[in-house]
């Protein structure tokens, strides 16, 4: 199995209980290596750019409005099929669908506040990570 790059966010939930080391760690320990990272609080506007595939789903604004609610930590990982392993080691979106061991099932507070997103296909982590990231910020 090659050697990839996923894109992940630590939600505005995770930064306001201090959970950014706790996250990492668990992407750590499920073999992600991180090989870029920043703190920043997203605009409005970066927000709805970086969702826009979900602006027609009656949460959009919801969803917005929360992932603008504080600082997040956008972050590059590498590793062994690595869109899978982090969606993997993430969970269910909703936490109570989550299975034991999970970021999700271990630290989100709800179907909203579900502590980080990951990438789902490697054509959106090129994306996404295009979105946040200058060629020479990662280091691999
Ligand atoms: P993510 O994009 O954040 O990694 O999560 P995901 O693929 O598991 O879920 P997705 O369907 O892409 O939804 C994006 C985010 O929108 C919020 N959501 N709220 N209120 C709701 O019914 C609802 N459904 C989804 C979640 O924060 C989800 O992570
Ligand atoms: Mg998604």
């Amino acid at each position: 199995m090659a050697v990839t790059r996923t894109f992940s966010i630590i939600k505005p939930d995770a930064t306001r209980r201090n959970l950014t080391g706790a996250v990492t760690k668990m992407l750590e320990e499920a073999g992600l290596r991180v090989v870029a990272s920043k703190r920043l609080q997203l605009s409005q506007e970066q927000a709805e750019g970086f969702y826009a595939v979900h602006k027609e789903r009656p949460f959009f604004g919801e969803l917005v409005s929360f992932m603008t609610s504080g600082p997040v930590v956008v972050q590059v990982l590498e590793g062994e099929d690595a869109v899978k392993r982090n969606r993997d080691i993430m969970g269910a979106t909703n936490p109570k669908d989550a299975a034991e061991g999970t970021i999700r099932k271990e630290l989100a507070e709800s179907i909203e506040a579900n502590t980080v997103h990951g990438s789902d296909s490697e054509e959106n982590a090129a994306i996404e990570i295009d979105f946040f990231f200058k060629a020479d910020e990662i280091v691999g």
